[in-house]
């Protein structure tokens, strides 16, 4: 029988499908191109993939604002497409989970077409509308993460209605039960269509505070990270959908329950509130919540042993019955090849490194598209923008194009991604970087990463083992991977320059000869890393 508890400390690859591989000439990556790549998925040694959304949109946030829960949307192919990539990934062991933007829809669907008619209708209280203050301004002082006011005025009911993104997200009214049952019932869809789980978008949003108290003030000092631009009004507010809310609780029961019909389906919720960490944990508390959530924590600046340390050693004294799933790149951010680059260039090495880094935390892990690759943030000059929250705070913040254009699958002009202009330029330091010519390259990052999962599988230690960090200093990171009696030491020199460590233990043997960037040095007790180096030895 397969096994139910697959998720956990498994590898997940991030498609964002716009960008991954066009079948039909028209410059978007599509369903059938997912398909046609998955010998390469398979051959990564991936256990699932979690594909970005492809549902009907009308495309203002690229897929993140839905107007049909239950159909594809044409640019990306149809049902039938979708069922054979279920079909074909299974055949191939690999797990398909879905994006699911439950906590707001497009301004299209039909639900807010009918809610914004008038107040008095069968959805008229499905949206968050609320009246105006006495002058005409918005009800409070609630601001939207992509810019300007949440809230946006409707003259059909002289309300205004909630946004927390676009004003094409209208947000949807949690504290509605039909809400809530119409809402699962769209998840239960794809349940039926054999999907193995779900990426839960932006899942602390759903419930609003229902007094639509104004959000208190944050002091400068304590702004949100990833990315946020300094001038972003949005960072100086402590926000209310976050406070926790017991209703927000109730909800992840209520999927919950629903995902136990489907033994193996699992739930990865996507929290980005302003403690992450403590969210994280109670998201996930109990047993009868999310099964994992998916920590904003690695996806920040701050690049170093300390940090990194606190941040998994935090995560891991407050949850309890939940799983965490780390990242550090995503859609949304900054590639990590840039982000953490030392000397502002990406480094192959530091990149093999941080695969491997990734790969032995305790958790699942979220690899994103191209990172296998090495791929650094690309340049999208402000003409080719597309991002609307890039466009808005340009040049602050230059948006989330960056790490969305294609990938590259060979050197030709697009890279082999389409024949046509694609709906970003593939970038041309991407193109020397592409999957066809590190196939060939036994030193690539690509094979690097490669084989260091299929030694990570052969390691239980690795995948459900306990985690125990080693005191050291910069720039080296160390900890003990523990499970069923096989004991991992895993260590990291996260700078370009050569490093040491006093070795904790004797140890039995180290993995030198087996995997490529294991290549530290015992000398005296003393352990020496080459700049970016790893060592995996057991005790
Ligand atoms: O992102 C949710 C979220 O919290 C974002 O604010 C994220 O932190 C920000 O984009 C970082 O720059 C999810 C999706 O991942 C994102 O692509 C969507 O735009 C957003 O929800 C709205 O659906
Ligand atoms: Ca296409």
């Amino acid at each position: 029988m397969a096994n139910p508890l697959w998720w956990k400390g498994a590898v997940i690859y991030q498609i964002y499908p716009r960008s991954f591989q066009d079948t039909n000439g028209d410059g978007i990556g599509d369903i059938r191109g997912i398909i046609s790549r998955l010998d390469y998925i398979k051959s990564l040694g991936v256990d699932a993939v979690w594909v970005s959304p492809f549902f009907k949109s009308p495309m203002k946030d690229f897929g993140y604002d839905i107007s049909d829960y239950r159909d594809i949307d044409p640019i990306f192919g149809n049902i039938d497409d979708f069922d054979e990539l279920i079909a074909e990934a299974h055949q191939r062991n690999i797990k398909i989970i879905i994006d699911q933007v439950l906590s707001h829809t497009s301004d299209h669907h039909p639900w807010f077409l009918a809610s914004r008619e008038s107040r008095t209708n069968e959805h008229s209280d499905w949206y968050v509308w609320a009246d105006p203050k006495e002058d005409g301004t918005p009800p409070n002082n609630w601001l939207s993460i992509f810019g300007g006011p949440a809230w946006q005025w409707e003259p059909r009911r002289e309300q205004y209605y909630l946004h927390n993104f676009l004003t094409e997200q209208p947000d949807l009214n949690f504290h509605n039960p039909e809400v809530r049952q119409a809402v699962l019932d769209n998840v239960e869809f794809w349940l039926k269509k054999g999907v193995d789980g779900f990426r839960l978008d932006a899942i602390n949003f759903c419930f609003h505070d229902a007094q639509l108290r104004d959000n208190p003030a944050k002091p400068k000092h304590k702004r949100q990270g990833r990315g946020f631009s300094e001038d972003n009004p949005y960072a100086f507010q402590y926000h209310y959908y976050n406070n926790t809310q017991p209703e927000n609780l109730e909800f992840m029961r209520e999927i919950r329950t629903l995902l136990n019909q489907y033994p193996g389906t699992v739930s990865l919720g996507e929290i980005s509130s302003e403690d992450s960490l403590a969210t994280m944990a109670e998201y996930t508390s109990g047993g009868d919540k999310l099964h994992m959530g998916y920590s904003f924590e690695l996806l920040t600046d701050d690049y170093s042993s300390r940090y990194i340390r606190h941040t998994v050693e935090t995560l891991e004294a407050n949850m309890r019955e939940g799983w965490p799933c780390w990242a550090f790149s995503n859609h949304d951010v900054e590639r990590v090849a840039s982000r953490w680059a030392t000397n502002g260039e990406v480094n192959h090495e530091q990149v093999k490194m941080l695969t491997a880094l990734l790969g032995s935390l305790r958790g699942s892990v979220c690899m994103y598209q191209g990172e296998e690759l090495a791929l650094g943030e690309a340049e999208v000059p402000y003409e080719s923008l597309q991002d609307p929250y890039g466009i808005t705070f340009w040049p602050n913040f230059k948006g989330r194009d960056g790490c969305r254009t294609p990938m590259p699958w060979q050197d030709s002009e697009h890279g082999g991604f389409t024949e046509v202009a694609p709906w970003l330029p593939v970038s041309p330091a991407h193109r020397q970087q592409n999957v066809a010519k590190q196939q060939k390259d036994t030193d690539s990052t690509l094979n690097a990463f490669r084989e260091f999962m299929a030694w990570r599988r052969a390691h239980p230690a690795l995948i459900a083992g306990d985690i125990r960090f080693i005191e050291t200093s910069e720039p080296v990171l160390a900890f003990y991977r523990e499970h069923d009696g096989e004991t991992l030491l895993c260590c990291f020199n996260l700078a370009a320059e050569p490093a040491s460590m006093p070795l904790p233990q004797a140890i039995q043997h180290d993995f030198n000869d087996w995997i490529i960037h294991s290549n530290g040095t015992v000398q005296n007790d003393t352990l020496h890393l080459p700049a970016f180096g790893c060592y995996f030895a057991k005790l």
